[in-house]
Formats: structure tokens, C-alpha cells, sequence
């Protein structure tokens, strides 16, 4: 509820009161019990509210239900979160996903406005009515706005694309920056890169990717990407929306997964995070837990759930004071250099894109063009042997 309320201060709506429903089985009417319904009406008329709204996402039907139950404006989270994408929105590319995402909500929604008018003037007997001919007029609006809308994106995209492709030419592994809204994305892009990325107490402050060059102890040097932050029940439209954003995610080397360990929901938002990742296609990549705030902990310990993550390195930082930043640059080291036994891969010529990548993250020692197969001897982090291990012809050690 905490967080409800601070999305929606967020678009500048100022919460009265907040209750709780249990559901145990979602009423197909109201989504809560008629009872429950009847109470939450009855406090909404006495505290003379203009809106109620929902944590949970309401179908467009249930939504008419309420409006047609309170005569009051209905919305839910995901709406609230949509409104907040498009008020930070600051690019043409921004704009344009948060707009598919609108749009794609309002469309099943649009009999709202037709209820009301063919309400308004009686409806038509017998003829459709003018309300219907009105909503069938802006649904193929609302179409057409999301195809034009579409295309954009496409041309948007590809220049983005390009620009991607020819970064990716540089011979330069990449890190990326992910996690909950707030947890410090920016704050520590900053503290490592010497950066001035936006950070802000606020949610989603940060909608699009901006990427630095980071050097490492060592002198390797990578390029470290910030990305638009994650949030529980992130509407699927915008995570499909900001997916050519996210991009930069799903190609980077490795992971920084942050999450703000000086919360006490810190462990469902590291959940909620691995879960989006997993809905935009990342299951793989190498990842290092970042567990940041750590100067707000005082005495607390960190959730040993955060801690005990099979598989997972984690450190414990202060993006604000600095404390296991440097640490941290020696786990990114070490997750790039591997120092390991180099391996012999046999890339066929159909998989030539493969060979870029153990270029940028490795160090190649040896490369022969064969007939059908291109042989690669090199040295290689551990993220990238993993992708590569299907065209691993030995393993060192085997
Ligand atoms: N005390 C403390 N505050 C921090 C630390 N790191 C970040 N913050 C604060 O947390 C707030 C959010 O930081 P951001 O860096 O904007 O968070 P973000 O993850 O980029 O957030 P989004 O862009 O919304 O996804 C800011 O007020 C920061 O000053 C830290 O280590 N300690
Ligand atoms: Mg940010």
C-alpha cells in the first residue's frame, strides 16, 4: 500500500484513506465481494473522493462495474504506473513506447464513454445506436493511432539498432545496470563512472538508457549501460513497449542486479526483478547481486535470503558513500578476465555473429579459417564460455 501511495503522489494525486480487501476467489462483477464493494463505495461518498483506486489491475469490465457503482473515476496500478511513464517520457522514443502502452490500455476500455452517452440519450431501439457507431468510430482511431505509432517505433528502432551494432564493433565488453525503481541504478552508475546520469527519490526516475565508459582496476575498460527500473505488477504493455530499450539488457556481457538491501521488501524486489528479466528473454547472463544502501542499515543485517543465492555473487555497497565500490570493480574484473585455461571452439560459419562476441569478452589466441568451421583458441569469461558451450570443442581439464 506504501508503494500504491507513493505512485500515486507521483501523478500528483493526493491519497485520503487506503483499505484492504481479502480475495479469495476474484468476484466476476467487482473484483471483491458485493459487501466489500458496498463499504468501499459508502467510504468513498463520505470522504467525497473524486477517484478510487485500485493495486490491482481491474479487466475493463469490472472498471465499468465500479464507475456504474460509484459514478466516480476508476482506475487501477496499472494506469497510475502508464501515467508516470508518460509524464518522465523525455525522448521521442520514450514517448512513443509509453504512448503504444496507453493506447493498448484505453482500447478494450472504450466503452466507458459509449455507456455514458447511449445512457445519456436514451440509446436506440431496434438501430445501432449513435454511442456504438461513435465507439466503432474510436476504436479504428485508436488503431490506427497504434499502428502509425508502431511504424514509428520501427525507424526509431533501427537507428537504434545501427547505432548498437556499430558500438558493438568497438571491441568492448558491456555491463548493464538493472533493478527495482529506486534502488540506486543511477546513484551508482555516477559513483562508478564519475557519471552525472539523473537520480532522484523518486520512482522511475530514469526512463532511458544512458551508457559510460567505466575503467576497471586493471585498465580494462568497459561500457556500463543504466536502465529504466522495474516495478511489482509492471504492466506487460510497458514491458513490451520498453523491450527495444531493454535491449542494451539482453545483449550486456554481465548483469549488475541492484537492489536497495536497507529495505524491508528488498528480498520481493530481487524476485520481481529476476521475473521481468525472465519475461524479456534473460535467463542466462552472468549476473552479480549489488546490494546497495548499505550506510542505511545501521545495525540491521542484510535478509540472508538476498545473501544465499546459489550461484550468485553478491557484494555489499554504499553507491552514496562508497563503501565495496571497490570491490565490486574487482568482482566485475573478475567476471570479465577469468584468467581460466583457454578453450577451443569450433564456430561454424552460419554462426559468424559468435565470433564478435568471443573477440569483445575474451582474449583470442589463436584463429584459423577452416572449410566449414571457423577454430577459435581462446581465453574467456565465464558468461560468455556458458553461451558458447555447445561449439566448446574441449573443455580445459576434460
Ligand atoms: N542512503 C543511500 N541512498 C542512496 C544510495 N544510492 C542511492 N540512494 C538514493 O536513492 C534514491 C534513488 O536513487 P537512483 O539512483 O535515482 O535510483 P534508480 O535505481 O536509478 O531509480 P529509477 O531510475 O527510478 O529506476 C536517490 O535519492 C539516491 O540518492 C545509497 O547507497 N545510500
Ligand atoms: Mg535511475
Amino acid at each position: 500500500m506504501s508503494e500504491l501511495n507513493a505512485l500515486v503522489r507521483a501523478v500528483n494525486i493526493q491519497p485520503v484513506d487506503s483499505m484492504q480487501a481479502p480475495i479469495s476467489r476474484p468476484h466476476p462483477r467487482y473484483l471483491v465481494g458485493s459487501g466489500k464493494a458496498q463499504e468501499i463505495t459508502e467510504r468513498a461518498k463520505e470522504l467525497e473522493v473524486d477517484q478510487v483506486i485500485f493495486d490491482d489491475e481491474l479487466t475493463p469490465s469490472r472498471q465499468r462495474n465500479w464507475e456504474r457503482l460509484t459514478g466516480l473515476r476508476i482506475s487501477d496500478r496499472t494506469e497510475i504506473i502508464i501515467e508516470i511513464f508518460r509524464l518522465r517520457a523525455g525522448s521521442r522514443e520514450a514517448d512513443l513506447q509509453v504512448e503504444l502502452a496507453r493506447l493498448e490500455y484505453q482500447l478494450p476500455r472504450l466503452h466507458r464513454a459509449w455507456t455514458h452517452l447511449s445512457r445519456q440519450r436514451g440509446g436506440a431501439r431496434g438501430t445501432r445506436g449513435e454511442g456504438e457507431q461513435q465507439l466503432e468510430a474510436d476504436r479504428r482511431i485508436y488503431l490506427q493511432r497504434i499502428a502509425s505509432v508502431r511504424r514509428e517505433l520501427e525507424t526509431v528502432k533501427t537507428s537504434r539498432s545501427v547505432m548498437r551494432k556499430r558500438r558493438s564493433e568497438l571491441p568492448m565488453p558491456t555491463a548493464a545496470l538493472v533493478g527495482y525503481t529506486n534502488a540506486g541504478k543511477s546513484t551508482l552508475l555516477n559513483r562508478l563512472t564519475g557519471a552525472e546520469a539523473f537520480e532522484a527519490d523518486r520512482l522511475f526516475a530514469t526512463l532511458e538508457t544512458t551508457t559510460r565508459e567505466l575503467a576497471l582496476p586493471g585498465g580494462m575498460r568497459v561500457l556500463l549501460t543504466d536502465t529504466v527500473g522495474f516495478i511489482d505488477k509492471l504492466p506487460h504493455n510497458l514491458v513490451e513497449a520498453f523491450k527495444a530499450t531493454l535491449e542494451e539488457t539482453r545483449t550486456a556481457d554481465i548483469l549488475l542486479v541492484v537492489v536497495d538491501v536497507s529495505d524491508p521488501n528488498a528480498a520481493n524486489h530481487l524476485a520481481t526483478t529476476h521475473s521481468v528479466l525472465e519475461e524479456i528473454g534473460i535467463n542466462d547472463s552472468k549476473i552479480i547481486t549489488v546490494l546497495n544502501k548499505a550506510d542505511q542499515l545501521g545495525d540491521r543485517q542484510p535478509d540472508i535470503g538476498l545473501l544465499d543465492l546459489p550461484e550468485r555473487e553478491s557484494v555489499l555497497v554504499s553507491a552514496k558513500d562508497g563503501e565495496g565500490i571497490q570491490q565490486l570493480l574487482d568482482m566485475i574484473r573478475g567476471a570479465f578476465s577469468g584468467g581460466r585455461e583457454p578453450v577451443e571452439l569450433k564456430i561454424p560459419y552460419d554462426r559468424y555473429d559468435l565470433t564478435a562476441l568471443v573477440h569483445r569478452t575474451g582474449t583470442v589466441l589463436n584463429e584459423e579459417y577452416r572449410d566449414d568451421h571457423i577454430l577459435l583458441s581462446a581465453r574467456l569469461p565465464e558468461s560468455t564460455s556458458g553461451r558458447l558451450k555447445e561449439f566448446t570443442k574441449r573443455q580445459p581439464n576434460e
